[in-house]
């Protein structure tokens, strides 16, 4: 018998046994001695979890640590199951992309492969800021699992926590990597477990190009596709109205008018620079029916769009919009069952008009400047380019 003849039983032994302990025998995870960073994307909704996702991937890198890819947290607080959903990054998009620009591992594998032998319960740090540890009893711990989103998200992650190890005069950009390397060797530790994402809202310039390594799912892609060409035809215009309650609500301060060009996400239009960015407008910020009508016609005569896809918060405008072509231009606007779905049939569309100040119109916003596909916004047709120099 050849070598190779027989060396087969033995390695189907070993992926039986080993499929018995893991449920698969394709992959080992080998554990990374430079560490991990893991986080809670405790901040905001999609748009804002994105923004942050894109930070700490560039934070893991800094530090040349693994990094641990959380869930979506979804708040399902008005239909079933009424209370938070924890949803895999891979259901959405894919994991291996995203190891064009760095190692990571879905947190779900960390906790099931690594964790129960390389972070054991007893072995569990918390990171957080000083001053973030102020707000607890003791002053000296970090509020990882306080409130919500916190506690049900540790808890959905399988985690809690032994120690708090806290931080200060130090933050999450490039300028600090060496003081991060110094204060925490992977070797002394190895986890660096975070309340929330070690990046900044909205994301940084630097860091708006690797929105290139989220790319969506097989599962979204079809689904997607499959409703872009049975609902629209093309040439389509895709709209993004942020209109709702909460909006108008976070949007009262800017009325004042002390806020200046940068509110929320508004540098993806304004520019990142304070001292060149362009005024924000309220039609900008909250644009009102006329201001709606005015863009969507515009953008339609200029790409010859046979349909409009409209995404929105609240209301649609969809009879409105109607009215505006007598009939003759299809449109189009889906139940609000799924953020992510309008996401992809946005980031898919011949053009696309957004709220700047929305980081969900930031994310079909970066998402067509990967593709080189066209973008404005309400209450601005010509947006600041990005700036190239976008690291990569
Ligand atoms: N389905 C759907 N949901 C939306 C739309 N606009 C806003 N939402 C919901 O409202 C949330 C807004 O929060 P976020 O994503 O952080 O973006 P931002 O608040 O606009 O910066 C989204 O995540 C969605 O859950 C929309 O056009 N379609
Ligand atoms: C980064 O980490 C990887 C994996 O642990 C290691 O192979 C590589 O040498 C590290 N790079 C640097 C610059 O330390
Ligand atoms: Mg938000």
């Amino acid at each position: 018998m050849a070598a190779k003849d027989r060396m087969l039983p033995t390695f189907i032994l070993k992926c039986l046994f080993l499929s018995f302990l893991h449920h698969s025998c394709a992959e080992e995870v080998q554990w990374d001695d430079n560490g991990y960073v893991l986080y809670c994307p405790c901040m905001g909704r999609f748009g804002n979890q994105l923004d942050h996702f894109l930070g700490t991937l560039a934070f893991a890198k800094m530090l040349n640590r693994t990094l641990a890819v959380p869930p979506f947290i979804v708040y399902r607080h008005h239909t079933p199951p009424y209370t938070n959903v924890h949803v895999p990054y891979k259901e959405f998009f894919k994991l291996e992309p995203l190891s064009g620009y760095h190692r990571v591992l879905s947190l779900e594998d960390f906790m099931e492969k690594l964790a129960p032998t390389h972070w054991p319960t007893g072995q569990r740090n918390a990171y957080c800021f000083e001053t973030a540890a102020q707000r607890s009893a003791d002053k000296k711990s970090c509020p990882m699992k306080d409130g919500n989103p916190f506690g049900p998200f540790w808890d959905y992650v399988g985690v809690d926590f032994d120690k708090s190890v806290l931080f200060g005069g130090i933050s999450f950009s490039a300028y600090h990597q060496s003081q991060w390397m110094k204060k925490f060797p992977p070797s002394e530790h190895p986890v660096l477990a975070m309340p929330g994402a070690p990046a900044q809202f909205p994301v940084i310039e630097d860091h708006v190009g690797l929105q290139r390594y989220v790319v969506w799912s097989d599962t979204m892609v079809k689904e997607g596709d499959a409703r872009i060409s049975s609902l629209l035809t093309r040439p389509y215009v895709g709209i993004h109205l942020r209109i709702g309650i909460d909006w108008v609500r976070s949007n009262a301060l800017d009325l004042t008018g002390i806020i200046g060009p940068h509110f929320m996400a508004s540098p993806q239009c304004v520019g990142y620079n304070r001292q060149t960015a362009l005024p924000l407008t309220m039609p900008m910020c909250l644009p009102d029916l006329k201001e709606i009508l005015r863009a969507v016609k515009l953008w339609v005569k200029k790409t010859s769009a046979n349909s409009v896809f409209i995404a929105t918060d609240s209301e649609s405008h969809s009879k409105d919009i109607e009215k505006l072509f007598k009939g003759k231009v299809n449109v189009v606007t889906l139940k609000q069952d799924s953020a992510q779905m309008d996401l992809y049939i946005l980031g898919r569309a011949d053009h696309f008009v957004g709220n700047c100040v929305s980081s969900f119109s930031a994310f079909v916003k970066r998402e067509r400047d990967v593709h080189g596909l066209s973008s404005s916004f309400f209450g601005m047709d010509k947006p600041r380019k990005p700036n190239p120099r976008t690291e990569l």
